[in-house]
């Protein structure tokens, strides 16, 4: 079953979350034994074994990868190392998607105008190649807007459930914030968040939040 899987590929992500999982645990045997080969085993099998090893470790990480929507991938491919490294980690345990990596002169200009930055090309993190920032919400998405507009259908009037749902969501955004800060920190990887900009933990001390926004501090 796990060679069919491997001669499929896994491009583009075709594996629901029951046999991604049943696919790490197989894998992850594989390489115990592999492991096992490699220490116990005559040295002449240890650079099959070796490499065994390696290919399952390949293997695992693109299936993990494949969590992210192609879009997703596409944008953090634009992204530092470092970024990489810590959004690869933090989909394993909380599922997310990322809206922006690097941003081109006109993207940055138009998201100035519109008043979602507060800095023009070339200035914003997201400006240098890779870029050292990266905008990323908890999945699924509810957009603000969405809400407006369903207040809006209500002649003007946000129902409680609405406004419950709205708050809720926007409580969701700061446990992310939290959650991927202290993975970070786990991980020795210095990161800002547009939530806490001076990183002091105090929420209430900015003028602008950008909760979807973390950014390399190097
Ligand atoms: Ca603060
Ligand atoms: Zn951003």
């Amino acid at each position: 079953m796990l060679d069919n899987f491997i001669q499929q590929g896994c491009k583009p992500d075709p594996f629901t979350r029951r046999q991604r999982a049943y696919l790490e645990d197989q894998i992850t045997s594989l390489m115990t034994q592999a492991c096992y080969l490699h220490y116990k085993a005559d040295p002449l099998l240890r650079p099959a074994a070796e490499r065994l090893v390696k290919k399952c470790g390949e293997f695992l990480k693109e299936v993990r990868m494949a969590k992210y929507s192609e879009t997703s991938l596409k944008r953090l491919d634009s992204c530092h190392p470092l970024l990489q490294k810590l959004f690869t980690e933090v989909v394993l345990t909380y599922d997310c998607s990322i809206l922006c990596g690097f941003r081109n002169e006109t993207d940055q200009n138009r998201v100035f105008e519109e008043g979602r930055s507060r800095i023009k090309w070339p200035d914003s993190r997201h400006n240098s190649s890779p870029s050292i920032a990266l905008d990323v919400v908890p999945y699924p998405i509810v957009w603000p807007e969405t809400a407006k507009m369903l207040s809006r259908l209500k002649d003007g009037q946000t129902t409680k459930a609405q406004a419950l749902y709205s708050t809720k969501d926007l409580a969701r955004m700061y446990y992310f914030g939290g959650y991927v800060l202290g993975l970070a920190h786990g991980m020795g990887i210095p990161l800002r968040w547009g939530g806490d900009w001076d990183g002091d933990r105090d929420i209430h001390d900015q003028t602008f939040d950008d909760l979807p926004h973390f950014e390399l501090v190097l």
